[in-house]
């Protein structure tokens, strides 16, 4: 039953169905998250919950990324209402991702950037492979992240080191990545496996136990919610400006953007 595809998703279940992982699968854009992919994992996730998961593992198709981030092309002319809606539908998909009953695995090799560093952190889990390439890069574009980014990676990392990955836009290797607690390990050989190894170890334990180990953890986060509403007011506050326009058509145009401040 659990063996359907989506356009941007593929669903790969495995033992016996116990365990799903799902594949982001826009590989010629980097698995960049347009609204056709966010809509499509927002239904997965509801379809997977009410089915008795073990565990659930995220990755991304082909070789190059996890997922590059928001889809660019696709918002570079939004109008500050639009990008806030975006934004808060987008948290809302991911939200249901960290909610998720059973465990998460993000299994990471490539990139990981913006919009898909923030999905990765709705995990319970990020394995990195060697290669994988963490970084919030939004400040680059003229904008910030819009998915959660400013409130997770500061509870993954401490507000010092998450302000300053979000305030230089700099990318993270794997191995600094795994040194400031961003990912959990560094898995030289296939992450997927690794994932799946891990996912099969939390799967042999009792189920409702490992289920209400993770709820008390997340319904400790208190303040999560209302970071996440300001996150998108901000987020959809950048589209007044002129640097947003100018950092994502240079993106597109691939040259250096030019910011005036304004
Ligand atoms: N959006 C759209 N297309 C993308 C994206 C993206 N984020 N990333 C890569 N692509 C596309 C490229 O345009 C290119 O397509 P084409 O061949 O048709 O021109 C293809 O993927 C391959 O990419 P590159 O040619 O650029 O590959 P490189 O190896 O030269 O570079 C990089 C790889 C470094 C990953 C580069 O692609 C890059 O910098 N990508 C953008 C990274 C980024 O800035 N991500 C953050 C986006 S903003 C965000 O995520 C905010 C989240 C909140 C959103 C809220 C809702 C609106």
């Amino acid at each position: 039953m659990l063996s359907f595809q989506h356009e941007t998703l593929l669903i790969e279940p495995s033992d016996g169905g116990s365990i799903v992982t799902i594949r982001l699968n826009r590989p010629k854009a980097l698995n960049a998250l347009n609204s056709t992919l966010i809509r499509q994992l927002d239904l997965v996730l509801e379809a997977l919950a009410t089915h008795d998961l073990r565990a659930l593992i995220l990755t991304g198709a082909g070789s190059r990324a996890f997922a590059a981030g928001a889809d660019i092309k696709e918002m570079v002319n939004h109008s500050v209402d639009e990008a806030q809606t975006m934004s808060t539908r987008g948290q809302r998909t991911l939200r249901r991702l960290e909610d998720f009953p059973a465990p998460t695995i993000a299994a990471v090799h490539g990139f990981a950037l913006g919009g898909g560093c923030e999905l990765a952190m709705c995990c319970d889990i990020i394995l990195a492979s060697t290669r994988a390439v963490f970084g919030q890069p939004e400040v680059k574009i003229g904008v910030i992240p819009g998915f959660g980014g400013t409130q997770r990676l500061v509870r993954r990392v401490g507000a010092q080191r998450a302000l300053e990955l979000m305030m230089s836009g700099r990318n993270v290797q794997a191995d600094e990545a795994l040194r400031i607690g961003l990912a959990l390990d560094v898995v030289h050989g296939d992450v997927h496996e690794a994932a799946l190894t891990m996912a099969r170890q939390f799967a042999s334990n009792a189920p409702l136990a490992v289920r209400r180990v993770k709820r008390a953890v997340l319904d400790a986060d208190t303040l999560l919610r209302a970071g996440l509403a300001n996150e998108a007011e901000l987020f959809g506050a950048c589209f007044a400006d002129d640097d947003q326009r100018e950092g994502m058509v240079s993106f597109i145009e691939r040259r250096p953007p030019v910011y005036r401040g304004r």
